[in-house]
């Protein structure tokens, strides 16, 4: 265990964060301009001044295209995301069926898809194999160890229909266990193959094979992640397509955009040092080195001792004029607020998470990890144009010193990340020439590190808020444990996983008498569940994320909720996470309609290895009486008893 000096929160903030907060909480703040610590960054790294004049990329003595000067087999290893060779996507997989279309006369507005009834039974199957290995690539042109599958970097795509079953097999080749989670899947019926390790399945071990199953019960976009401690973040995470009704007319559909932060460094590390870190060092908080889009940036080599290749190629992609596109907008960060914009365009949401919403118009949509947004663009620009798509983390929360301050860690050298749209006639060997449209004062912590406002987001399907069976009641803090590392907690209690010991496999058996690490509430029988969140003394955003169901996001704010009031209670805001603001709240609700045990989780990747999970345990009756649990899933844990007889599982963090 590494000796850390503890800090009061002032000291760890450093006063920018501390002057941020000091109008809502009254906290005595340094004058604006005071030395503070020295950071990992010079002063000044972030000056609105600079950053928006700043020439893109950065400064280099040779000329640039976007296509870069690496194959794409050494970026993004055999995945041709972000290649101008990228296909469009049809409106469904397979021809033409008898009703035009497999979910026949079903529309967005009139089919309430969490009543299994009404998903269509298409009857059909969609299979992959899967293969998870250790590949060296350089997305942004710095070589690092990725974890992938199928030599892909981002990972394959799921594609289907809405009602398909999807059925995946994994391998694990990687020297350490792994599970994989469908994110925003109901997984009703099939709680074991939610993906979570400890919880929902024993890990799969290396050498060993694994196969999913669940339905496609919603439609939109969605990704998949391991769920093994922060692995995905070294890869091991990729789009979902389930094709389903389209209230709001598109022409071309470009497919996912996938988002995140990017680290030049081992997820094992980093999270060493997550629990470890405090601004002032010996150890600080892993601030994230890029940000990519489809696997895709460039990177300023004179900032990593790593092999470098600069001008490693930006993703690319096309606009046909007069054409309305549909982009599929995906965060699957380690922990960023990731802000999207496309220069001068409108951008029209119409689905938020597996939600279809009526639509509305922005110019940039805001994503916590986890979350998605579909948009359309139309290509109102002429022939010949090229224009940048743009996504920003902003500046760094723990710094500068002076000036402003945002809603993710960076070290500054890389917190935008650009690709390339080219219309049909567009000289495609020059870069866009365009200009950013979004002023910087935008993403600022902590005003900006939220959602749309609850009031834009009303689901197309409408469902009333009802009084709840039953509330509890959640405050979100943070501090060192009594041995000295950062840890998460909700009630006073962090959430550790036991790999050898599912809990979900545990309550079939009956055995309901859990740890208290396992953070397991049981609902009973309850029908509904309001759920209360507070976040209180550090200045953190959180995106909580459910699996098993969508929410209803009755009410979220700064501060502290008044106890009563709800946006939208006819038909509130509906998806599978949301962000909560810097010291703010909360307030969802679920229908408890799938019997299992469900992590509620904060999707931050270091947040949830310190330990920032509650379980919902839904009809326990059923759960450990009736429930029917596959003999694969006991062969899973003998295989991996038998990997920890012989290796010891350093298990660093919470385990998910
Ligand atoms: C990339 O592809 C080229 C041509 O097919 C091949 O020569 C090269 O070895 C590949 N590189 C990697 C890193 O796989
Ligand atoms: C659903 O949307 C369609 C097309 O906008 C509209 O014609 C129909 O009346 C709507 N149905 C319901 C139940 O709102
Ligand atoms: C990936 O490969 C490297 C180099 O062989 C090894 O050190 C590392 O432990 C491997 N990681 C995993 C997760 O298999
Ligand atoms: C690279 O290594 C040198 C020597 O260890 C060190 O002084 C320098 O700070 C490093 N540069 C970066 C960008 O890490
Ligand atoms: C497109 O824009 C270019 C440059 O402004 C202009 O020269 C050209 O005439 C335009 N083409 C059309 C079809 O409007
Ligand atoms: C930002 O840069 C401008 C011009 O370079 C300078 O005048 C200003 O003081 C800087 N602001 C901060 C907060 O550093
Ligand atoms: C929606 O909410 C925002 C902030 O919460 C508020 O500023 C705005 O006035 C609201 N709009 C409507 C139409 O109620
Ligand atoms: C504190 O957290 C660390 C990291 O998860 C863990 O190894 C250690 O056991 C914890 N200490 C206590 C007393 O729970
Ligand atoms: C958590 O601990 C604080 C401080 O000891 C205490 O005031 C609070 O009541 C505790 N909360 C719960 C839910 O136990
Ligand atoms: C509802 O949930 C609460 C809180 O977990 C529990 O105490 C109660 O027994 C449950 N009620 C039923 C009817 O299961
Ligand atoms: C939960 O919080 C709400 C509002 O913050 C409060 O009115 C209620 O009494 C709390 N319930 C419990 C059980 O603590
Ligand atoms: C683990 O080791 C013990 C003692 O050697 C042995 O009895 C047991 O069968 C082993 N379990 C598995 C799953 O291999
Ligand atoms: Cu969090």
């Amino acid at each position: 265990m590494r000796a850390v000096t503890k800090l009061s929160a002032a000291a760890f903030w450093g006063s920018a964060v501390v002057s941020a907060w000091a109008p809502q909480f009254g906290w005595k703040s340094k004058p604006q301009g005071s030395p503070g610590p020295s950071g990992p960054h010079g002063p000044n790294f972030w000056n609105s001044s600079q950053t928006q004049g700043s020439p893109w990329p950065h400064p280099t003595s040779h000329p640039w295209s976007p296509s870069g000067v690496l194959p794409q087999n050494a970026t993004n290893g055999l995945s041709s995301w972000g290649t101008l060779d990228h296909p469009d996507f049809p409106g469904w997989v397979d021809g033409p069926l008898p009703q035009g279309c497999p979910w026949g006369l079903r529309q967005q507005n009139d089919t309430n898809p969490y009543n299994e009834k009404n998903v269509p039974n298409t009857g059909m199957t969609r299979y992959y194999e899967w293969e998870i290995s250790n590949k060296t690539m350089a997305p942004d042109g710095v070589e690092l160890g990725l974890l992938v599958v199928n030599g892909q970097f981002p990972g394959p795509l799921i594609e289907a229909n809405w009602g398909d079953w999807i059925e995946v097999k994994i391998t694990n080749n990687l020297n350490e266990g792994t599970a994989m989670h469908w994110h925003g899947f109901l997984q009703k019926g099939t709680p074991w193959y939610d993906g979570t390790p400890g919880l929902s399945q024993c890990p799969i071990a290396p050498g060993k094979s694994f196969t999913y199953r669940f339905r496609a019960e919603l439609y939109g976009t969605s990704w998949w992640h391991s769920h093994w401690s922060a692995q995905y973040l070294n890869g091991l995470s990729g789009p979902i397509i389930i094709h389903g009704p389209v209230a709001d007319q598109y022409d071309v559909d470009l497919g996912p955009v996938m988002l995140t932060d990017w680290f030049h460094a081992d997820y094992y590390s980093l999270v060493q040092q997550v629990f470890f870190a405090s601004e002032v060092g010996p150890i600080f908080p892993p601030n994230s080195n890029n940000m990519l889009i489809n696997g895709k940036n460039n990177y300023d080599c004179k900032n990593t001792n790593l092999t470098c290749t600069p001008n490693a190629g930006v993703s690319q992609f096309r606009f046909q004029s007069g054409k309305k596109h549909l982009l599929r907008l995906v965060n699957h960060a380690a922990e960023a607020v990731i802000f999207f914009s496309i220069d001068g365009y409108k951008l029209k949401v119409v689905a938020n998470d597996f939600v279809p919403i009526e639509p509305y118009y922005t110019d940039l949509v805001t994503l916590g990890v986890g979350q998605r947004s579909d948009i359309i663009v139309e290509a109102t620009g002429n022939s010949t144009d090229a224009v940048w798509m743009r996504m920003t983390e902003g500046p760094s929360g723990l710094g500068p010193p002076r000036g402003q301050t945002g809603c993710s860690l960076n070290d500054g050298h890389g917190v935008e990340a650009l690709a390339a749209i080219y219309y049909e006639d567009a000289d495609t060997s020059i870069p866009p020439t365009t200009s950013n449209t979004i002023d910087n004062s935008r993403i600022y912590f902590p005003l900006n590190c939220n959602n749309q406002p609850l009031n834009l987001t009303v689901p197309k399907y409408p469902i009333p808020v009802q009084d709840p069976d039953v509330t509890l009641n959640f405050t979100m803090s943070a501090k060192y444990n009594s041995t000295g590392a950062f840890k998460w907690y909700m009630n006073n209690e962090t959430y550790v996983a036991n790999y050898n010991d599912p809990t979900l496999l545990e309550a079939g058996l009956g055995n309901i008498d859990f740890p208290k690490e396992s953070r397991v509430f049981d609902l009973g029988t309850n029908k509904t569940v309001r759920i209360i969140m507070q976040s209180v003394g550090f200045p953190a955003s959180h995106p909580m994320h459910i699996h098993g169901f969508n929410m209803q996001v009755l009410s979220e704010g700064i501060g502290t909720w008044d106890g009563v009031s709800i946006t939208n209670p006819e038909n509130p805001q509906r998806r599978d996470t949301q962000l909560v603001q810097p010291n703010g709240y909360l307030v969802i609700q679920i229908e408890l309609d799938n019997w299992g045990v469900w992590p509620f989780h904060c999707h931050i990747a270091w947040h949830i290895s310190e330990g920032m999970n509650i379980n919902l345990m839904v009809n326990t009756p059923y759960v450990t009486n009736e429930m029917e649990i596959p003999y694969v899933m006991a062969q899973t844990c003998r295989d991996w008893a038998a990997f920890t007889n012989t290796t010891v599982v350093n298990q660093i963090d919470s385990g998910l």
